[in-house]
């Protein structure tokens, strides 16, 4: 395709890489030729790539990243508009100008000495009317292979670009890894991404958050869709029922775990058809419809382990589809076997271990042997419970929407929001303690509307209202769920959480089903106490009642807090969103 040859001709103009190379496969010998070169290629002070132990980890690898390139930088990411109001409050705003400007400046020569590797992919299934073809530059041998797995990529990309006579275009060098040089830098409305001076997953797998989030999202909003940070699963009771739900949390909070849940209640199954990213459409009989456009997880590696989620263990064991990844997780060095904090029992802590950084870790340092933000690249085909209907090229009907907050206090362990308005109140005004998964202080509690924060491409106001008229267009809408597993009670989390989350799922169904009546409590609808199946677990009464209930105190603040950060929207701000607030506030106010 000629404009695609241009597009390419032209930037290697000005990276003058020394040589291109087309990925056409993603796969196969065309894969392993680019393992094969990792393995040997030079890369701080090391290699790329480390072959991992192929007995317990088959086609399994070893990255290790420049040691201050190892989360997603949100104080470098901006998007970039005619008009600024597009951006709204809670992004970086740069002029188009400026912007390119400083892309050229950073861009001249710095691919030089290295080769531009050029990803024709996919995201979604290439028979989806609603897969958006793409195209990523870039001269990270590591960013390729990644990519190979994280996408569907090489000429079944390419024959669609063709097709479709058109594609989203992401520019990504490693340049000098110079942190105060780093840019990730969006164009909505050019449908364009250039993040340069950072390797980093989120920064530099440019299929993943920059477009299939941040370019999606600002898509999805004028063509009447949504592009969301959920997972998706398929639960299916023991009647053999099939429901569907997309679940929001913000990053590192357990989205990956409950993906790929291993239920502990008998005769329930839950299957996979996502981890990270949902594209929401209306179907044609007016519901709404989730499909996964990613083909693999990058999931967080500490606290991984068998019991936490197995089905991501067997996974990661699997090596039947492309190759793994593991970054800036630790090794036993001895036997060459990844690990990281939370992965016993499967692995013991080995005697000796390097960190992630290469070095010999001590144990008395107080420092953990992996970064709290290692992570595994690895295939989705492998995940032993993947859903068929991944594979659906429209999606799967939605019966419930999850939002989850990561809060150790004020929100209850579950609850449903009254309606739709309701629920969107309440996914806008999200609080979430912040995680490893982006540079900065862990813990601090910080609004995350819809988990979306880092990753809306355009002003959030007028994102909150795109949601109000989905709603409105949308018919036998998806029920709205809140949950937050990670409450604590004298300092410990007072809900077990991982396989046990499927109690709190199967309220939902009985919800959904009209079998469980639940309370209607000033937030919305809380189940009652026995409505929570507790049998077989071992937990106190009192317990469940303290992860359900509302603290008055605890809620004046919350209320008090989601006032201020409202008014950072200003005029903007749905009325709907005002009126729902008036009259959550007035409800407290009245017991
Ligand atoms: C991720 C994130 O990597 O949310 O998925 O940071
Ligand atoms: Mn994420």
């Amino acid at each position: 395709m000629k404009e695609l040859e241009n597009w390419v001709e032209e930037q290697a103009k000005i990276l003058k890489p020394k040589e291109i190379v087309w990925i056409s496969e993603g796969e196969g010998k065309e894969l392993e030729n680019l393992v094969t070169q990792a393995l040997k290629e030079n890369f701080i002070g090391g290699k790329v790539l480390y072959e991992l132990n192929q007995t317990p980890f088959p086609h399994s690898f070893l990255h290790r990243s420049h040691p201050e390139d190892v989360a997603r930088t949100e104080h470098r990411t901006f998007l970039s508009f005619k008009d600024k109001n597009l951006a709204g409050p809670t992004n970086n705003f740069m002029g188009i100008q400026e912007a390119k400007e400083l892309i050229y400046n950073l861009s001249k020569n710095a691919m030089e000495g290295r080769k531009m590797y050029v990803i024709p992919f996919i995201m979604g299934n290439p028979d989806s009317h609603y897969s958006l073809p793409c195209v990523q530059i870039t001269d990270s041998i590591y960013v390729a292979i990644s990519m190979c797995i994280m996408t569907r990529a090489g000429k079944v990309a390419l024959e669609k670009i063709k097709e479709r006579g058109k594609f989203i275009k992401g520019i990504h060098s490693l340049g000098n890894l110079d942190k105060d040089k780093k840019y990730i830098i969006h164009f909505p409305e050019e449908e364009l991404v250039v993040s340069l001076n950072s390797g980093y997953g989120g920064n530099a797998l440019l299929g993943k958050k920059c477009i299939a989030l941040r370019i999606a999202s600002y898509k999805g909003w004028c063509e009447g869709w949504l592009a969301e940070h959920m997972l998706i699963i398929e639960v299916e009771n023991p009647e053999g029922k099939k429901f569907y739900f997309a679940a929001a949390a913000p990053s590192a909070s357990g989205k990956t775990n409950l993906a790929l849940l291993s239920p502990t209640l008998p005769g329930w199954k839950v299957r996979t058809l996502g981890d990270d990213i949902a594209w929401i459409h209306i179907g044609d009989d007016g519901k709404l419809y989730a499909l996964n456009p990613e083909a693999g997880f990058f999931g967080v590696a500490p606290g991984t382990s068998s019991k936490t989620n197995p089905n991501m263990i067997k996974t990661l064991k699997s090596g039947k589809h492309l190759v793994t990844i593991f970054t800036n997780v630790a090794l036993d060095p001895e036997n060459l076997i990844p690990w990281w904090e939370g992965l016993e029992p499967d692995i013991p802590k080995p005697k000796k271990l390097l960190d992630w950084q290469g070095k010999y870790w001590d144990s008395s340092s107080g420092l953990p042997a992996a970064h709290p933000n290692s992570r595994f690249t690895v295939s989705i085909r492998n995940c032993p419970i993947l859903s068929p209907e991944y594979d659906n090229p429209k999606g799967v009907p939605l019966d419930g929407i999850i939002f989850g907050s990561r809060r150790s206090s004020t929100i209850p362990l579950v609850f449903e929001a009254k309606d739709w308005q309701t629920g969107i109140f309440f996914a806008a005004t999200m609080g979430a303690e912040t995680t490893a998964a982006a540079e900065g202080k862990v813990g601090i509690v910080r609004r995350d509307p819809f988990s979306m924060l880092p990753f809306c491409g355009y002003n959030m106001a007028y994102y909150f209202k795109h949601w109000l008229k989905i709603g409105k267009i949308a018919k036998n809408k998806p029920k709205i769920f809140f949950v937050n597993w990670f409450r604590k009670k004298d300092g410990y989390f007072v809900w077990p959480g991982f396989g046990e989350n499927i109690r709190v799922i199967k309220w939902m169904i009985d919800r959904i089903e009209g079998k469980a009546k639940g309370v209607e409590k000033e937030i919305g609808i809380i189940p009652k106490e026995e409505e929570i199946d507790l049998s077989g677990l071992e937990m106190k009464r009192e317990d469940v009642e303290f992860a359900l209930s509302l603290k008055r105190d605890e809620w004046e603040k919350e209320i008090s807090d989601i006032e201020v950060f409202l008014k950072s929207f200003g005029d903007e701000l749905p009325d709907e969103i005002r009126k729902t607030l008036h009259s959550i506030k007035k409800k407290f106010k009245n017991i």
